[in-house]
């Protein structure tokens, strides 16, 4: 088969080329790049102690919404009752926000003044 007289594509532009740091010794210096994004927080649910609470209603409150057993609600219940507050679990921002909101609407429709809040951990 008989050529074609083509013309060569032009050649590219060089791709853009980092040239390395390097120290008085000639060796690579890596710079550390620091992360972009952190890894979402998370928050945790504590209980507060009332006087009017019943500690049956909080030991059925913490089951119900926290998933624990028996041993583990009453735990956490007498650790409220004793210390004046305790952790019921630890989760995202928006599922702690939403446990918060249950235990708060169980406690109003029942009529007791039981009271909870969220806080990132580490607060
Ligand atoms: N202090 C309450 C009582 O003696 C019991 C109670 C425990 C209330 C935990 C709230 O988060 C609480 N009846």
């Amino acid at each position: 088969m008989e050529r074609m007289a083509t013309k060569k594509p032009p050649t590219p532009p060089p791709n853009p080329v980092r040239v390395p740091d390097r120290d008085e010794g000639g060796s690579v210096v890596l710079e550390r790049v620091p992360l972009k994004t952190k890894p979402p927080g998370m928050y945790q649910v504590v209980m507060l102690n009332d006087d009017y609470t019943p500690m049956e209603f909080v030991v059925v409150v913490i089951q119900e919404f926290f998933g624990k057993d028996l041993e583990a609600a009453t735990a956490i219940m007498l650790k409220i009752h004793l210390d004046g507050k305790a952790v019921c679990g630890v989760y995202s921002k928006d599922v702690a926000a939403t446990k918060v909101d249950q235990v708060l609407e169980a406690a109003h429709k029942a009529g007791h003044p039981l009271k909870c809040l969220s806080e990132p951990v580490d607060f």
